[in-house]
């Protein structure tokens, strides 16, 4: 099978250290964080940035040294966060790309979350893309609902987006799909021809989907952002705990796990 490809997904923009202590949020904690995560088998990093009181913030000052102290302690693929947190401004959300990162995260369409709209309009979105694609910066798509994969099927026919597209299904959003064996097997169905895909699945589901994933020959993400959890109402130690433990189940389920050099090959980094 083809090897695994692991994203840790750090931080996040909603959890906060006191619901998970080890959530890390410097600078120096994200880059330790993401060592330690590549070192237990993750290839990707997907950030976000906080201000020191823990807020979520786009600044793009605050993710060029949170890039400086990942890149300082491994390889791995860089992966920023473009969809920040629900309320941020589309050109807030935009500072990171002038960094030109690896890869940035590029939602595919509006979602409830929770009480809340994560607003992504297509005007928007296109001007993700647009900043993406003169960057050299590879997307990831966000895939929160199957209109989303519509939506991007459309605009990969139309030349919009880049050719071997990368899929991130993020299941179990309250106002999204929900974290289900049918759900993410309808939408591996609609996937376009030479797209990858991971999956990303909120709270338990983070286990269940990342089985599946390994299962189904895609790939998975895994971290704090989605699940604080190892297990029901034990907190999960770190992230690289959670890393440890997919890389684990695809090795008893006969997957290999992709460095971050393999990863770059299996996504068409040029
Ligand atoms: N924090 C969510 C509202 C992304 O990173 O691109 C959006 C999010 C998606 O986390
Ligand atoms: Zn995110």
């Amino acid at each position: 099978m083809n090897p695994l490809i692991i994203t840790a997904a750090l931080t996040g923009a909603e959890v906060g250290k006191d619901q998970q202590p080890a959530l890390p949020i410097t600078p120096e904690e994200i880059g330790e964080a993401a060592a330690e995560c590549v070192a237990a088998g993750a290839a990707i990093v997907h950030l976000h940035a906080r201000w020191p009181d823990g807020r979520p913030t786009q600044d793009a000052g605050v993710y060029r040294e949170i890039i400086a102290a990942v890149r300082s302690r491994c390889d791995a693929i860089i992966q920023v966060s473009t969809g920040g947190a629900v309320g941020m401004t589309t050109e807030e959300r935009m500072a990171p790309l002038a960094l030109n990162p690896e890869m940035a995260t590029l939602s595919m369409g509006s979602v409830n979350f929770g009480d809340e709209v994560f607003l992504n309009v297509p005007d928007d979105i296109e001007t993700f893309a647009a900043a993406m694609r003169e960057r050299g910066i590879r997307p990831e798509l966000e895939i929160f609902d199957a209109g989303m994969l519509a939506t991007a099927n459309r605009w990969l026919a139309k030349g919009k987006l880049p050719a071997n597209p990368h899929f991130d299904f993020v299941l179990g959003v309250p106002g999204g799909m929900p974290a289900t064996p049918e759900a993410l097997l309808y939408l591996k169905s609609q996937l376009p021809a030479g797209a990858t895909w991971t999956v990303a699945g909120l709270g338990a589901a983070q286990l269940t989907m990342g089985t599946l994933g390994i299962l189904l020959g895609g790939h998975v993400r895994v971290g704090f952002e989605d699940n604080i959890y190892f297990s029901k109402g034990v907190l999960a130690s770190s992230n690289a705990q959670l890393v440890e433990r997919v890389a684990g189940l695809a090795g008893t389920l006969g997957r290999p796990v992709a460095s971050p050099a393999e990863a770059r090959k299996l996504l068409h980094f040029a």
